[in-house]
């Protein structure tokens, strides 16, 4: 695999897919930037990771983040495709899962999103389990997200993880988060409260284990969305994407997104934005703390 690597374990690993796929393309450059400025603030490295032209990059530099970002169509890379890409040359953005096996391989502990990945059954369509869970069970770095996403069988994504083995803590917070809700209804493995704790908690679990921890930081109390907004908004947006004759596979995240984003008058994506910077906030914390523990 041909990787440039501007990282470390001082750094924190940012993601391009829900930069390509997330958000709207216009808001996706200055998310960026600000992503990167909220690491850097918050006492660590911003590493963002992406594919070009056939190159893994962890720490993409502005050239080739806008040279991503600026394509019209980009393709959506997860652990079972990211070698394809590498091969043929290609350009993708990174999911969860291709994220955090080129962090693994760049020696970056910690990485923040907004929501990962799980177990989804739309109506009508196959049983669709994310890259993302797997990922936890082969490369040791700590995600720091606001639970999974919203729109995925919360419960049964939560038991994924139980089944998988792989810890579940949280960030302030006893209940398992889901995206833009701040309780999801299921319970995580154990609570912290304190960062040099948490720290040193997950350089052990990581060193110990070699594979991942998912950290729960839900999303801000002033930008959570009512549970009964949210429940009309998803029900329209799924009805939204099945009319249009369904999207498949690797749509399916990006397609409800979106539907979202518009039935909800832009509320979902000021949520979805917020969380994301909170979560970068609390993983830069995370990475800082972890460097001040002697002989990580
Ligand atoms: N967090 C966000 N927006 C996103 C994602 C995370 O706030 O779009 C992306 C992540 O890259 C995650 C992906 O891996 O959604 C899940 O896609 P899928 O359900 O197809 O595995
Ligand atoms: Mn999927």
């Amino acid at each position: 695999m041909h990787l440039t690597n501007r990282a470390g374990p001082d750094c924190v690993a940012l993601e391009t897919t829900l930069l390509a796929h997330g958000v709207p393309r216009e808001a996706a450059p200055a998310l960026a930037r600000d992503l990167e400025a909220i690491v850097r603030d918050a006492g660590a490295r911003p590493a963002t990771v992406g594919v070009l032209r056939g190159g893994a990059v962890v720490g993409m530099n502005d050239e080739e983040l806008g040279a991503m970002l600026a394509m019209e169509r980009v393709a959506k890379g997860n652990s079972s495709n990211l070698g394809v890409f590498l091969s043929a040359g290609g350009t993708c953005a990174t999911t969860v899962s291709a994220t955090m096996e080129l962090a693994a391989a760049a020696g970056v502990r910690v990485f923040a999103t907004g929501g990962v990945g799980g177990v989804h059954k739309m109506r009508g369509g196959p049983l669709d389990v994310s890259a993302d869970i797997l990922a936890f069970t082969r490369f040791p770095v700590a995600v720091v997200s606001s639970g999974v996403k919203a729109i995925l069988d919360v419960a049964s994504t939560r038991e994924a993880f139980e089944t998988i083995g792989a810890p579940v803590i949280g960030w302030r917070t006893n209940a398992f988060p889901a995206f833009y809700l701040r309780d999801g209804g299921a319970r995580v493995d154990a609570r912290f409260d304190d960062m040099p704790e948490m720290a040193r908690f997950v350089r052990d679990e990581l060193r110990r284990t070699g594979r991942g921890v998912l950290v729960c930081n839900p999303i801000p109390e002033a930008d959570e969305i009512a549970p009964d907004d949210w429940r009309r908004w998803l029900r329209e947006a799924e009805s939204r994407v099945e009319t249009e004759g369904g999207a498949g596979g690797r749509d399916a995240t990006p397609s409800i997104l979106a539907a979202l984003h518009e039935i909800s008058g832009g509320a979902t994506l000021r949520a979805n934005i917020a969380l994301v910077k909170d979560n970068a906030r609390v993983a830069a914390r995370l990475c800082a703390a972890m460097m001040e523990i002697r002989g990580s």
